[in-house]
């Protein structure tokens, strides 16, 4: 293994270790990473703030947690025999069982020796006159490397909210976020789940069936499609492993999303109202998030996802059978699929239980938490515990943890002030040799997350072992090829009705946090292209520093 010299002549805290490569995180992204890394030959550190692997998935584990991509194409390819041996039980697995594969695979690849858990990375400064990181983490120690890459995750940043006087209620307080890990047993106690968000409605009818009391405080109701989760039969698990080469090239080359689905070859205005109602119907019966693609233009023309979602809420106003509360969770202010559709298993008809009550908090907002209860404008709802389903600090929450210092000393987060500014979502200017994973400008969140970090971790790789044999020592995002793309994921996005909403991907749910669509909503396909083609050209776009300190654009 190759590890490159620490820095020359500079003062600082005594250098414990030096790495060719720091990865921070060991989630999905991280160990892959890590796994590509070491084959390349290189070292490595990755650094966990968790107690495991698993990133997202050691975190959630909230009830009824589970993925909303189908589990068979919801792990990873990069080894065949890894996905023909693994038995996924279900047709969405639920989260000890992802969690379950995640430490699998660290065990299977022996990762382990080079993750340190329950260690946060705190800083990383880039050294200008030796194009090395030096790494400081929350045990004190500083490492560095020439590169670093951030496998910090998009929804790991959890969100409390600020609502006065949650800090004095006696019982316990969750976030699905960042559940305990002990069990967690609601059993005989009044709940009131803030959120409903898809932790909220993955949550609520699985705590329902253990409170005496749940009481749903909803500021904004949510579409949301039955998941009509189920048993894998040995023959379904035995098609797609006969078939995974195409399944997983269809995913990363056709699928917009990089889930495997029928593509439409039509819109929803081409069909009269019997087709279409029957299209919904199907789609609906079949369940999961292949829902939105049932036309091609529900994210593009309004008139035509006004049938989808007049569709949706038809469908609530059916299953719950008390009509205010059916009008209540039916959604009105964003079209259908601008915000993360969320899957369910009886979301809706959760509130036809008698021990299930829905507040309206929009029209009756929360002031305060009392000890003992939430107090509303017009009522006090008694409460023994609470749980927080408020979401993230999405995308960029996690980077913004670290303080991350770039060439003359700038940080990310004064870089980022008005919004996250990358190249292709992979690095940002005046960061050289820092990568991102799934960062925003990729399409990240609104893509199979699996699909789109081995894109970005054999990109990544690749472009390393390409600089180890141009001896190249630096590599930085030019601002133009930035400003350029920035302007594209943007005017990509206003081409949809994606920013007509409220949402995390726009940063809206964050106080003072900057509005811009951050993912890239050009589809995996696409994208994944550009790469390649920006990786063809010599890495087009980026700057390079050859060993001897000469700088030179890789291509103009
Ligand atoms: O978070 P969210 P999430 N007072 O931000 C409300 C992925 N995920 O954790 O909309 C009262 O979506 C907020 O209300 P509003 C998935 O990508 C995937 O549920 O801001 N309410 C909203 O209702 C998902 O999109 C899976 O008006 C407050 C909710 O809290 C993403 O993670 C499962 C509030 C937050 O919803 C995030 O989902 C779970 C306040 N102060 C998550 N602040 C699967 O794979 C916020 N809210 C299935």
């Amino acid at each position: 293994m190759s590890a490159l010299p620490s820095m020359p002549g500079k003062s600082r805290p005594a250098a414990t270790e030096a790495y060719d490569v720091v990865v921070v995180g060991a989630g999905f992204a991280g160990m892959y990473m890590l796994h590509r890394l070491r084959q390349q030959g290189l070292s490595a550190r990755v650094y966990e703030q968790g107690g495991d692997v698993g990133g997202t998935w050691y975190w959630n584990r909230y009830p009824g947690a589970r993925c909303d991509v189908e589990s068979m194409q919801y792990s990873y390819s990069f080894d065949d025999e890894l996905q023909q041996e693994w038995n996924w039980s279900e047709r969405y697995a639920p989260q000890p069982e992802i969690l379950k594969y995640a430490k699998h695979v660290a065990d299977r690849f022996k990762l382990r020796s080079d993750i340190q858990l329950n260690t946060r990375v705190d800083r990383a400064e880039f050294d200008e006159s030796g194009n090395l990181w030096s790494v400081t983490t929350s045990d004190g120690k500083t490492a560095t490397a020439r590169h670093v890459v951030l496998a910090t995750g998009c929804l790991s940043n959890a969100r409390m909210p600020d609502i006065k006087g949650l800090g004095d209620f006696k019982g316990k307080v969750y976030h699905t976020g960042h559940w305990p890990h002990e069990p967690v047993d609601f059993t005989g106690l009044r709940v009131g789940v803030i959120g409903t968000g898809s932790s909220g409605i993955q949550s609520v009818p699985v705590i329902a069936e253990q409170a005496s009391h749940l009481t749903v405080f909803q500021r904004t109701a949510n579409f949301s499609i039955p998941a009509r989760n189920a048993a894998l039969t040995e023959e379904e698990r035995d098609s797609f492993r006969a078939n995974y080469p195409e399944i997983r090239r269809i995913a990363r080359e056709e699928m917009r999303n990089g889930i495997v689905q029928e593509v439409p070859d039509r819109g929803a205005l081409d069909d009269g109202d019997a087709e279409r109602r029957a299209k919904f119907e199907s789609r609906w019966a079949k369940g999961g998030l292949t829902f939105m693609g049932v036309y091609n233009n529900l994210v593009f023309d309004k008139a035509a996802n006004d049938t989808a979602a007049d569709f949706v809420r038809g469908k609530i106003a059916e299953i719950v059978e008390d009509p205010q509360t059916a009008k209540l969770l039916q959604p009105n202010d964003h079209p259908i699929g601008s915000k993360r559709i969320c899957i369910d298993t009886d979301y809706f008809a959760s509130f036809n239980r008698p021990n299930v009550t829905l507040v309206d908090i929009k029209s009756d907002p929360i002031q305060e938490i009392l000890p003992h209860a939430v107090r509303t404008s017009a009522r006090e709802i008694e409460v023994d515990a609470l749980v927080l389903a408020t979401g993230f600090d999405a995308m960029t929450g996690s980077v913004a943890k670290i303080d991350i210092r770039g060439r003359n000393g700038q940080t990310l987060n004064q870089k980022w002030a008005e919004g996250p500014k990358t190249y292709l979502g992979l690095m940002s200017a005046g960061f050289p040799n820092l990568f991102i994973i799934t960062g925003p400008g990729s399409p990240s969140v609104l893509s199979n997350m699996i699909v789109s970090i081995e894109q970005h971790v054999e990109w990544i790789t690749d472009c390393i072992a390409w600089m180890r044999d141009h001896d190249l020592v630096a590599i930085e995002a030019s601002r133009d090829a930035e400003d350029k793309w920035v302007a594209h994921v943007n005017e990509v996005a206003h081409a949809t009705l994606y920013p007509q909403a409220n949402s995390w991907y726009m940063g809206a749910n964050i106080p003072g946090k900057p509005q811009i669509f951050m993912p890239y909503i050009g589809g995996v396909g696409l994208y994944r292209q550009i790469c390649n083609d920006v990786a063809a050209k010599g890495y087009e776009g980026f700057a390079m520093t050859a060993a001897e300190q000469r700088q030179e654009m890789a291509a103009s």
